[in-house]
This record gives structure tokens, C-alpha cells and sequence, in this order.
């Protein structure tokens, strides 16, 4: 089989890179090493930034998202007892964030291609990207039981952390950054409505606590536990009077319990991989960097990427101008960049640090008091979180 580019990956980055080629009339196919109902159904993200939600309508997949989004203006941050609201919307000009979760952002992109009739192969996996360097890329993969290739112009791996694509590179090509976190999340989606209408992130010496959703009837929360926890040290009741103890506040507020329906742990990590390019092979998303998600980015800025690389690609492949695709690596690493300092500053900020001293905890309460009582501060936090603008594309 042949096309003009290869996409390892039909996460919301290799989909949603699918749907701006196409949008420009450049054929791709999107290899999956998983089934349709895994990727659709693979509980993560939450949160779409300003970028996202502008790209999703523009290339045609933001209908749902504008029926069934709950657009957010402001967060709250809680600590000492009180909440302080972050109006991101006033301090930013009117930029929002949606709640809309990444399984629907998917699903969506998911049927647009299908309907579309262009190639998706679910259950195909890639098993090396070959001939990078040269003129002729092409990626072995696994389908229906029997080793095929896939030649093309270009090769993207949007095939998230564990994927092949990045693994493909020569190790003296590349170049990593790595952090890893004294702690981890313990996630759980539970069916009661939200008992609060803006996000809520919780700062307490006892660990840190966020209370997202999902609609309005799915609530979608965290703790802050360490990083070897295993779930069954957290029956439910253990869970929800956690939850209390964290958001306890001087206000008339109550946690709304309800059947816990999904829990998961997830390890907080920072990484990039750089560059994002090796000849003919492209990486964005998760197959390039990882987020912790205290700063709701990860998905973000896979989105980031890959509005970026369309741009390159259709560029490139339509009228023969590589300007922009020799400097995607370094165009998508200055946001990949801000998005992890950001990132680490939010989850910095709202953690408790095992390893602080009294004098750190002092410190970390002093910057919380500043974010929620300086408007410069607060701008700060605003426009990172709602996410900073594309880099203007080609006149
Ligand atoms: P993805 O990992 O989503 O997609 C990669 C795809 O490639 C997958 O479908 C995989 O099956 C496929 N693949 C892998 N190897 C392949 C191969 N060899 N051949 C073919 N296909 C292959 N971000 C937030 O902002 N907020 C959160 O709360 C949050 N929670 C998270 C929880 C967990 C457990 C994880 C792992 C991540 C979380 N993230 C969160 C980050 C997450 O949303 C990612 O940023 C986002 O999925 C990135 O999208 P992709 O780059 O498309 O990678
Ligand atoms: C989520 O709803 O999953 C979510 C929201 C905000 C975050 C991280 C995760 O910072």
C-alpha cells in the first residue's frame, strides 16, 4: 500500500492530523494497534483549550463538542480553607476552556474518518519505521494476521509514549528530558452531578485534590496518593472521606457522593524527546513529550502539534515550499517547552512534596496566596491554562 503520509497512531493526534490533511486534500492512512472500542473507550483527558476547541470546529468535528461541552471560564484554586476564583475568561481577552472528554473528542474524529471512507485500520500494528532517511519511507505493520508494508511520502508517529516511531530513531540522534514526581493520581469517574460548576484544585498538607467532571451528571475526580499505590488499598468510602478532608473549606459546600463507575492510578511524569523530526519521520503528541496532568495540556498540545504539522506538511507536499516543515521541531518544541514548565508549575504549586521541609510548605502557600491576590500572577496562570495562541501560519 501506498500514500502521501503514514500515521502511527489514531489517537486524538494521529486523528486529528488525519482530518487537517484531508481538510487540504492530502491522502494519509491511519494504522491502530488497538481496536475501535479500546481507543474510544480509554479514559483520560478532560480539559480542550482555547486552540483545540478553535481547530475542532474548523476542520468540521466541533458540532458535538459545542452540544454537549460545558465551556468554563475561571477555576478555583483552594487552599488554607478558602477558595480563590481564577476568572481566566476576563484576564485573557475571552478565552475559554471546554469540558468535553478525550473519548468523545475521539469517537467524533473516529466516525468523521469512517464516514469519510478514507483508510483507518484498526488492530494494525506497526512494527518499525524503515528508510526515514531516504526518499521512500515505509512502515511494516501487522494486519489481519499476515506482515505488509505501507510506503509513503512522510511518516508520522502519533503512537503516544510506548509507541514504535520514536523507538525508530537512532538513540545518537536523540536527545532526552525526563522527570518523575514523588507521587501519583488516583482517578475515579462517578455518576452524581458535579458539586461545583467551575473546576476546583485543592492544595491541602494532606495532598492535593481536583474535582473535574465530565457532565453534568459524571463527576470526574483526583487524589493526590504515592506513587506505588495500588487501588485496592482505596475502597470507596476511604476514597470519598479523602476527598472530604482535602476540600474541606469555611463556606456552605458539600461533596456530592455516587457510585464510583472507573479508577485508575496514573504516575506523573515530564519528558521530551527532541527533535520531533529524523529525515522523512515526524513525531507529535505523546510519541514526543509527556505532561503531568495537573496543567490539562497533555491532550492540548498533541493538538498543538499537529495543527502545526498539517501546516508543514500541506506546505511541503502541495507547493513544494519545506520551510515550514524543516522547522516544525523547533516551532512545536517552544510550546512543548512552555507547556512542561507550566505544567511542572502547576503540579509544583498544588502538591504536597513528601520531601518538603516547613520552610518549603511555607513557601509553596506564600506563591498560592500571590497566584489568588495578584492579578499579574493570575494572568500568568490564565493564559497558559487556556493556552497560549498558535504561532500565526503562512500568510
Ligand atoms: P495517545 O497515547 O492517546 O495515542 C497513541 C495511539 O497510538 C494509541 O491509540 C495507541 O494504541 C496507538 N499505538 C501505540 N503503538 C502503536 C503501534 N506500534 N502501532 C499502531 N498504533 C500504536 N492529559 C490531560 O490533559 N488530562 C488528563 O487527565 C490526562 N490523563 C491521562 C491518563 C493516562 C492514564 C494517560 C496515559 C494519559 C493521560 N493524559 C491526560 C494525557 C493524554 O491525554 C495524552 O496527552 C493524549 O492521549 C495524547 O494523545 P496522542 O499523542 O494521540 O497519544
Ligand atoms: C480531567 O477532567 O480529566 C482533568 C481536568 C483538569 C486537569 C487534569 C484532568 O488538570
Amino acid at each position: 500500500m501506498r500514500t502521501s503520509v503514514a500515521i502511527i497512531g489514531a489517537g486524538p493526534a494521529g486523528l486529528l492530523l488525519a482530518r487537517l490533511l484531508q481538510r487540504q486534500g492530502i491522502d494519509s492512512v491511519v494504522l491502530e494497534s488497538r481496536s475501535r472500542e479500546h481507543v474510544e473507550h480509554r479514559q483520560r483527558a478532560g480539559i480542550l483549550e482555547q486552540g483545540t476547541i478553535d481547530v475542532l470546529r474548523e476542520c468540521g468535528a466541533g458540532e458535538r463538542m459545542d452540544r454537549e461541552g460545558l465551556p468554563h471560564d475561571g477555576i478555583e484554586l483552594r487552599f488554607g480553607r478558602a477558595g480563590h476564583r481564577i476568572d481566566m475568561a476576563a484576564l485573557t481577552g475571552g478565552r475559554q476552556v471546554m469540558v468535553y472528554a478525550q473519548t468523545e473528542v475521539v469517537r467524533d474524529l473516529v466516525a468523521l474518518r469512517l464516514e469519510s471512507g478514507s483508510p483507518l485500520l484498526f488492530e494494525a500494528e506497526a512494527l518499525a519505521v524503515e528508510g526515514a532517511e531516504g526518499e521512500q519511507p515505509r512502515v511494516r505493520y501487522r494486519h489481519d494476521g499476515a506482515e505488509q508494508v505501507l510506503a509513503a511520502d512522510y511518516v508520522v508517529g502519533t503512537d503516544g509514549f510506548h509507541g514504535v516511531a520514536r523507538k525508530s530513531i537512532p538513540p545518537e540522534r536523540v536527545r532526552t528530558y525526563e522527570r518523575t514526581y514523588p507521587y501519583a493520581w488516583l482517578g475515579i469517574l462517578a455518576s452524581v452531578p458535579p458539586s461545583t460548576d467551575e473546576l476546583i484544585y485543592a492544595n491541602h498538607e494532606r495532598g492535593f485534590a481536583l474535582h473535574s467532571m465530565r457532565s453534568t451528571q459524571v463527576s470526574r475526580l483526583y487524589l493526590q496518593v504515592p506513587p506505588d499505590t495500588s487501588l485496592q488499598d482505596w475502597p470507596d468510602e476511604e476514597i470519598w472521606a479523602e476527598l472530604d478532608r482535602r476540600f474541606e473549606v469555611d463556606a456552605d459546600w458539600k461533596l456530592q457522593r455516587g457510585p464510583i463507575t472507573e479508577r485508575s492510578v496514573t504516575p506523573m511524569r515530564s519528558f521530551v524527546s527532541e527533535p520531533l523530526r529524523h529525515g522523512r519521520l515526524l513525531l507529535a503528541g505523546d510519541a514526543a513529550h509527556i505532561v503531568p496532568p495537573t496543567g490539562a495540556k497533555g491532550l492540548n498540545l498533541a493538538a498543538a502539534d499537529v495543527t502545526l504539522l498539517a501546516r508543514a506538511l500541506g506546505s511541503s507536499l502541495l507547493r513544494g515550499d519545506d520551510a515550514e516543515l524543516d522547522a516544525y521541531s523547533d516551532t512545536a518544541l517552544r510550546r512543548v517547552w512552555r507547556a512542561e514548565h507550566f505544567s511542572y508549575f502547576m503540579t509544583t504549586l498544588l502538591h504536597t512534596d513528601p520531601a518538603a521541609d516547613d520552610f518549603g510548605r511555607r513557601l509553596q502557600l506564600s506563591h498560592l496566596d500571590y497566584v489568588a491576590n495578584s492579578t499579574a500572577a493570575a494572568t500568568s496562570l490564565a493564559e497558559n491554562y487556556v493556552g497560549l495562541p498558535l504561532p500565526a501560519g503562512p500568510a
